[in-house]
């Protein structure tokens, strides 16, 4: 077991204009990110995706357990293995599995069994989730692993989109061919699956509108019950 053994938190103030300068700076930023699923085979150089993926290695995660893998892939035999199995399952989804509601919810993003984003895409960074730890003699389980990876998955988004890449959260179902293929150990669960690269000549997006704060965050709850004498 390892202690407690704090050191002094390195910290940089912002003065008050820089704070504000750059939070509408990255917004505008976040908000010109786009999910993408058309992509140029165009190479895109490792160390933005190494870099990429050591950003998602920043995120917080349960008990500081770091439960995850990011395994990058840019062979074209080894990403045409994946899309095949990919495209075995979600053949399987869109015909038979997938409920109507949930094919309905689907419509508005254009989606179907064929995965050509998988090969096309110069990279794809398969991210696994570690349900325990295999250091030492004894399985250590991995607390809030799913959410950790989740928050890290979040980060590698933002991280792509501001070296200029485009990507796509894919979440093949069910993904558990991810391990056979990528032969990864028993302790590991595929979480999602993401191509990376450039965009198509000529990609298109679906037209969506994302909420806007009002609908999204409450600020001051109780607040306006509180003036109106009902807390
Ligand atoms: N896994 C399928 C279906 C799919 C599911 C959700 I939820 C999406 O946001 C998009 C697609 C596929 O990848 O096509």
């Amino acid at each position: 077991m390892s202690e407690y053994r704090p050191v002094p938190l390195e910290w940089t103030r912002l003065a008050p204009n820089e704070a504000l300068t750059r939070s509408r700076a990255f917004l505008e930023q976040m908000r010109a990110r786009r999910t993408v699923r058309a992509f140029s085979r165009e190479p895109v150089p490792v160390e933005l995706i190494r870099n990429a993926i050591e950003v998602a290695g920043t995120a917080p995660s349960g008990a500081h357990q770091q439960p995850w893998t990011f395994v990058a892939v840019s062979d074209l035999e080894l990403k045409r293995r994946i899309r095949e199995a990919a495209e075995a399952a979600e053949r399987e989804f869109y015909d038979r599995r997938a409920s109507p509601d949930w094919l309905e919810a689907l419509r508005p993003l254009g989606t179907d069994f064929v995965k050509e984003h998988i090969t096309d895409a110069p990279w794809v960074i398969a991210v696994f989730e570690q349900a325990y730890g295999l250091g030492g003699d004894r399985k250590r389980k991995h607390y809030y692993a799913r959410e950790s990876v989740g928050i890290a998955v979040g980060f590698l988004l933002a991280a792509l989109h501001n070296a200029g890449l485009v990507a796509l959260t894919h979440t093949p179902a069910p993904m558990s061919f991810l391990r056979r293929v990528l032969a990864r150990p028993p302790n590991e669960r595929a979480f999602c699956l993401i191509p990376i690269g450039h965009p198509a000549e000529g990609a298109v997006v679906p037209d969506l509108r994302r909420k806007p704060l009002d609908e999204i965050a409450v600020f001051e709850p109780g607040a306006g019950a509180a003036a109106r004498g009902r807390l």
